[in-house]
Protein backbone atom coordinates (compact mmCIF):
# COMPACT_ATOMS: atom_id res chain seq x y z
CA UNK A 1 0.00 0.00 0.00
CA UNK A 2 2.51 2.81 1.07
CA UNK A 3 4.21 1.65 -2.22
CA UNK A 4 1.67 2.49 -4.29
CA UNK A 5 0.99 5.83 -2.37
CA UNK A 6 4.51 6.57 -3.20
CA UNK A 7 4.66 5.54 -6.77
CA UNK A 8 1.03 7.65 -7.43
CA UNK A 9 2.90 10.78 -5.69
CA UNK A 10 6.18 10.36 -7.96
CA UNK A 11 4.04 10.19 -11.15
CA UNK A 12 2.20 13.23 -9.95
CA UNK A 13 5.43 15.31 -9.55
CA UNK A 14 7.23 13.75 -12.67
CA UNK A 15 3.82 14.97 -14.38
CA UNK A 16 3.83 18.16 -13.15
CA UNK A 17 7.57 19.00 -13.80
CA UNK A 18 6.88 17.96 -17.20
CA UNK A 19 3.63 20.20 -18.08
CA UNK A 20 4.70 23.40 -16.43
CA UNK A 21 7.43 24.57 -18.56
CA UNK A 22 5.42 24.33 -21.40
CA UNK A 23 2.71 26.62 -19.88
CA UNK A 24 5.00 28.84 -19.23
CA UNK A 25 6.77 28.71 -22.67
CA UNK A 26 3.36 29.32 -24.06
CA UNK A 27 1.88 32.18 -21.65
CA UNK A 28 5.01 34.43 -22.14
CA UNK A 29 4.76 33.55 -26.30
CA UNK A 30 1.43 35.24 -26.24
CA UNK A 31 2.66 38.36 -24.65
CA UNK A 32 3.25 41.31 -27.03
CA UNK A 33 5.37 44.23 -25.08
CA UNK A 34 6.44 47.62 -26.56
CA UNK A 35 9.65 49.17 -25.95
CA UNK A 36 11.08 52.11 -26.70
CA UNK A 37 14.19 52.68 -27.35
CA UNK A 38 16.68 55.61 -28.29
CA UNK A 39 18.77 55.57 -31.11
CA UNK A 40 22.04 57.91 -31.58
CA UNK A 41 24.30 57.99 -34.44
CA UNK A 42 21.70 58.32 -37.68
CA UNK A 43 23.17 60.59 -40.09
CA UNK A 44 20.65 60.95 -42.98
CA UNK A 45 16.76 60.20 -43.40
CA UNK A 46 18.00 56.59 -44.50
CA UNK A 47 19.70 55.17 -41.06
CA UNK A 48 16.03 54.67 -40.06
CA UNK A 49 15.75 52.08 -42.35
CA UNK A 50 18.46 50.19 -41.63
CA UNK A 51 17.88 50.43 -37.75
CA UNK A 52 14.42 49.22 -38.50
CA UNK A 53 15.54 45.95 -40.66
CA UNK A 54 18.24 45.21 -38.70
CA UNK A 55 15.51 45.15 -35.40
CA UNK A 56 13.21 43.01 -37.76
CA UNK A 57 15.79 40.12 -38.37
CA UNK A 58 15.26 39.43 -34.41
CA UNK A 59 13.10 36.45 -34.34
CA UNK A 60 10.73 37.78 -31.98
CA UNK A 61 10.20 41.44 -33.09
CA UNK A 62 6.77 42.04 -34.34
CA UNK A 63 7.16 45.33 -35.74
CA UNK A 64 9.84 48.34 -35.71
CA UNK A 65 9.04 52.01 -35.96
CA UNK A 66 12.33 54.15 -36.44
CA UNK A 67 12.39 58.10 -36.43
CA UNK A 68 14.78 59.90 -37.67
CA UNK A 69 13.86 63.16 -36.10
CA UNK A 70 13.33 61.42 -32.99
CA UNK A 71 16.01 59.80 -32.83
CA UNK A 72 13.78 56.81 -31.34
CA UNK A 73 12.86 53.12 -31.99
CA UNK A 74 9.38 52.18 -30.78
CA UNK A 75 9.62 47.86 -31.22
CA UNK A 76 6.56 45.86 -30.36
CA UNK A 77 8.01 42.06 -29.71
CA UNK A 78 6.94 38.91 -27.98
CA UNK A 79 7.75 39.00 -24.33
CA UNK A 80 10.06 35.80 -23.99
CA UNK A 81 11.55 35.17 -27.69
CA UNK A 82 14.03 38.41 -27.77
CA UNK A 83 15.27 40.51 -25.45
CA UNK A 84 15.95 44.01 -25.28
CA UNK A 85 19.68 43.93 -24.67
CA UNK A 86 19.03 41.74 -27.94
CA UNK A 87 17.69 44.86 -29.61
CA UNK A 88 20.54 46.98 -28.52
CA UNK A 89 23.09 44.75 -29.62
CA UNK A 90 21.62 44.18 -32.72
CA UNK A 91 21.42 48.41 -33.50
CA UNK A 92 25.09 48.34 -32.45
CA UNK A 93 25.92 45.88 -34.82
CA UNK A 94 24.07 47.84 -37.73
CA UNK A 95 26.39 51.04 -36.84
CA UNK A 96 24.76 52.79 -34.52
CA UNK A 97 23.94 53.43 -30.67
CA UNK A 98 21.06 52.46 -28.52
CA UNK A 99 20.29 52.58 -25.09
CA UNK A 100 16.89 52.64 -23.11
CA UNK A 101 14.80 55.77 -23.52
CA UNK A 102 14.29 56.18 -19.90
CA UNK A 103 12.07 59.17 -20.35
CA UNK A 104 9.71 58.01 -21.75
CA UNK A 105 6.60 55.47 -20.39
CA UNK A 106 6.41 51.85 -21.61
CU1 LIG B 1 22.07 57.40 -43.21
Amino acid sequence: MEKTIHMVVTSVLILACLLFPVNIAMSSEATVKKVALKVEGMSCASCPATVKSALKRLPGVISADVSYKEKKATISYYDGKVTVEKMIKAIEDAGYHADLNTGEKR
